[in-house]
């Protein structure tokens, strides 16, 4: 079949279409080497799980095994199209190397062994530490990958039957900032726009958003918007030239940590010229002349020095926003992940707010997710939230979710705020917590600062349960590892960043005694014999569909209300946005149509915090504020960085993605096509700054930080002077060589929202004749890989 080299070509053929039309179709295939469609004896349909987008796929089986994919033609999210890590990614799924025995550590070393002496280990350790120290002993790490039904299942456990408050999920390295900042403005997190809005926008604003590597069929529908008869001008912000920054109208590239003082001058321009909706502005929000005082002197040209940007650019962006009439704003990690995350992406709602752009078609702002399930865990509470957007301080909230799992609502911990993953980290550090429960996440790669992470998790005093398809780098330290079912294996809902939930059939069997997530913790708590009040068992449920059925019911009356969905409509519809209602049986496609936000301070998820020091507002302060439940206006000061550019370190550090890989790599390099995409890690430098430093094209570079240090291959161009960029997909599972980016990341993160600071560090770089393995080019630059698609893995 003549499929597209989907590496070469990421975004494949243009179908244009023009403002309010229509996205056409293009239904994107790939089956392995000498599969025909003929061939495939099923096609299940699920959606792609390497990245946020949802897009709607089908997954080929042939005699019991995956032998391909096929974009679904109707789907809403793709109209038929993959991008290259689903086009190749599902071939991971039966590689050799994935676990299929639970391991237990004996002697030093990790031993095969069966689910009984596994899970014994565990339940013993759990019991033995409740009845000694208490449920804040135990600890448990989760993940955006995993399935709705599991993220409420181990919510239920952790808060609900041990009482812990130690519970959050890797969404906290991901879009706990786009949470906040959904919190901070319209009162509760929930995606106030759809994907729906590129159709109509006349004006595109990219926010640290590489959308056309991270979300490729997103991208597309841009793309073809841009071919259309009457595109959308772009603007996008970062201090790389992306694919997304080489079509845009403007782009600007300030340095890193600044991004608070740039949205500021925006601001200031659209308020100086009047391009705000004053009507507007006074019948649906509060807190609009603070922000005018604000940024009454956050001219550009003071953005410009700060931002080292030229001042007529920061001009030109604001003019296209100030002008549209249809704007749309994406967020994603170079705001969440930079200096003042919270505040940023914050000021980017309220560009939104004071031109009146919320709730219509073309006006919507995408405080994007990453992950492909990272929406379940914040909505499922397996993180820092409590379910169903509930308010941690509102103590009727409490009582409700009591009253959904039947225990005491002094039984679930909210004496203080829920702990944060890097506060957790520290616990385990100090001693005072001693098992951790670790979940399709690897944080021994993806968590800043790695050789502390790394001595926390091998402390002898601490319990560590890992539950992965791979060995990985956090393995290595568990005492017990338990092989998990991987995507396509097993059943469950997923919801991606414009709230659309899809269900997940399981296409084949996982490999030899591999359990699905869910399966694993529901076992833990029988064998725990976790009770309610009226001694039946909690979780009360024993399946996918029971645990989405009370789901449904622990959501009703919620932003995020599922109680109008069921299996056998997602069967039937394909996609659904929610909430899903009796009333809206369909779905919604936007929220605060009607000028209602989630704010009002009895359903509003949270009071706010303070958006310089991340202090939560009293419950009175916010009632005196907003007792109407408008939209907030926040406005927030830029304040520099923690940590700037010395003589010792002169270069700004960020870390990020490339289009091939996927994290930590456990799938994608498994995926011959994606890992020969991209085999080694490279580090970016500008032309200047590669000149300064004598360094050309390919040659070795040593990074090091105050943390560490790395070595890569340069890549000289496509970054803006003073900052150099590393991709932090590459760890030491399948090199010795010092590459992860997160060797040299700092432990520090946003006072609001905690996520860690990725993307605000500092560097020495230098030529260095040490032996670094030979990159290839990046990717969106690359020729062809070859196309002997499909290879089975030896
Ligand atoms: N190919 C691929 N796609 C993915 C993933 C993947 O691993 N690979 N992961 C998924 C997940 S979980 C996530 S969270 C998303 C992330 O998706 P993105 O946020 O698009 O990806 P990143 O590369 O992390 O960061 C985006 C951009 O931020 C810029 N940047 C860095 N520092 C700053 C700053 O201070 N200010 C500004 N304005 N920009 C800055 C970087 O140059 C980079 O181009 O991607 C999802 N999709
Ligand atoms: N320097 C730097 N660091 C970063 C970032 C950055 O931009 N720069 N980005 C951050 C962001 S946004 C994110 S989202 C994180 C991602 O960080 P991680 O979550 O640590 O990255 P992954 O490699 O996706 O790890 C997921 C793990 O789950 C396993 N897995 C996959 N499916 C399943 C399943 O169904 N069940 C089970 N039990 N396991 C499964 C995979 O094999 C893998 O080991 O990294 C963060 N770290
Ligand atoms: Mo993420």
């Amino acid at each position: 079949m003549a499929a597209r080299d989907g590496v070469s070509q990421p975004w494949g053929s243009r179908t244009p279409y023009a403002a309010g039309g229509a996205w056409p179709s293009r239904v994107d295939t790939h089956l392995a080497a000498g599969v025909a469609e003929d061939d495939v004896d099923d096609w299940v349909p699920t959606a792609s799980v390497l990245h946020s987008n949802g897009d709607g796929l089908d997954i080929a089986v042939r005699r019991g095994r995956m032998v391909g994919v096929r974009g679904r033609e109707h789907d809403r999210i793709n109209r038929g199209r993959l991008d290259p890590k689903d086009l190749f990614g599902w071939q991971a799924n039966h590689h050799p190397d994935r676990l299929t025995r639970p391991l237990v550590r004996e002697g030093g070393e990790l031993v095969e062994t069966t689910w009984d002496e596994a899970m014994g280990r565990i339940v013993e350790h759990a019991m033995q530490l409740l009845d000694r120290h208490g449920p804040s002993a135990l600890g448990f790490y989760t993940s955006g990958q995993l399935f709705l039904e599991e993220y409420y299942t181990l919510a239920t456990i952790a808060r609900g039957a041990i009482g812990t408050h130690h519970l959050d999920g890797n969404t906290r390295l991901c879009t706990s900032t786009a949470a906040t900042a959904l919190k901070e403005s319209f009162g509760s997190d929930g995606q106030p726009g759809s994907y729906t809005d590129i159709d109509h926008a006349d004006v595109i604003a990219l926010y640290g958003h590489n959308v056309a590597e991270t979300q490729p069929v997103l991208w597309t529908r841009i793309l073809d918007r841009l071919a259309g008869t009457d595109p959308p001008a772009l603007v996008c912000v970062d201090p790389r030239r992306t694919p997304v920054a080489e079509a845009a109208t403007v782009h600007l590239a300030p340095l890193p940590g600044t991004n608070v003082a740039l949205v500021n001058s925006l601001l200031h321009e659209i308020i100086q010229n009047g391009w705000v909706d004053e009507q507007w502005i006074s019948e649906r929000t509060v807190g609009y002349s603070e922000l005018v005082e604000q940024v009454r002197d956050c001219t550009p040209a003071w953005a410009g020095e700060i931002c080292d940007v030229p001042r007529e650019e920061i001009e030109e962006a604001a003019r296209l926003i100030g002008g549209s009439r249809r704007l749309v704003s994406t967020v994603l990690q170079g705001f969440y992940q930079s200096h003042q995350a919270t505040a940023a992406s914050v000021q980017v709602n309220n560009i939104h707010l004071v031109r009146g752009m919320i709730g219509e078609p073309g006006a919507g702002v995408l405080q994007m997710n990453g992950q492909p399930t990272a929406e379940n865990t914040r909505e499922c509470g397996a993180d820092g939230d409590l379910t169903g957007f509930r308010n941690w301080a509102n103590e009727e909230h409490i009582e409700e979710l009591a009253s959904q799992w039947n225990v005491s609502p002094t039984h679930i911990p909210h004496y203080a705020p829920p702990t944060h993953l890097m506060q957790i980290m520290r616990y385990a550090e100090q001693g005072s917590l001693r098992m951790l429960w670790v979940s399709a996440t690897n944080p021994a790669a993806s968590l800043p600062d790695l050789a502390r992470i790394r001595s926390i998790l091998s402390q002898q005093d601490l319990f560590l349960v890992v539950q992965d398809i791979f060995p990985t780098e956090t393995t290595e330290h568990a005492d017990v590892v338990l092989p998990a079912a991987a995507w396509g294996e097993k059943l469950g809902t997923f919801t991606n960043a414009d709230r659309t939930v899809h269900l997940s059939e399981k296409a084949v069997d996982p490999p030899g005694d591999a359990r699905p997530d869910l399966d694993i913790f529901l076992d833990f708590a029988r064998r725990m014999d976790f009770r309610d009040l009226s001694d039946q068992p909690l979780p009360a449920w024993n399946d996918a569909e029971s645990a989405f059925e009370a789901w449904k019911r622990a959501s009703a009356g919620r932003p995020c209300d599922y109680s109008g969905m069921s299996y056998a409509l997602l069967r039937e519809s394909g996609g659904i946005q929610w909430p899903c209602t009796a009333e809206s049986p369909t779905g919604t496609e936007r929220l605060y149509t009607d000028g209602k936000f989630w704010a009002h301070p009895d359903t509003c998820e949270s009071y706010g915090k303070d958006l310089l020091t991340g202090a939560p507002n009293e419950p009175e302060q916010y009632e005196a504020m907003n007792p109407h439940g408008k939209a907030l206006i926040k406005a927030a000061a830029y304040l520099p960085p923690h940590e700037f550019p010395s003589r010792e370190h002169p270069w700004w550090l960020i870390t990020g993605r490339t289009l091939v890989h996927f994290h930590t790599r456990t799938k994608t390099a498994r995926a011959p096509q994606l890992q020969n995409a991209a085999p080694e890690v490279w580090v970016q430098v500008s032309e200047a700054d590669a000149a300064d430093l004598g360094i050309s094209e390919d040659d070795g570079v040593e990074i090091t930080s105050p943390r560490g240090r790395v070595l890569a291959t340069a890549r000289i161009g496509g970054i803006r002077d003073g900052v150099v960029f590393l991709p932090f997909h590459y760890g030491n599972w399948d090199s010795q060589d010092p590459r992860s980016a997160n060797e040299l990341t700092p432990t520090d993160w946003d006072p609001v929202s905690k996520q860690p600071l990725f993307k605000t560090g500092i560097a020495l770089v230098r030529r260095t004749d040490a032996e670094t393995t030979r990159a290839t080019r990046t990717p969106v630059a690359s020729t062809a890989v070859d196309e002997e698609i499909g290879r089975e893995s030896p």
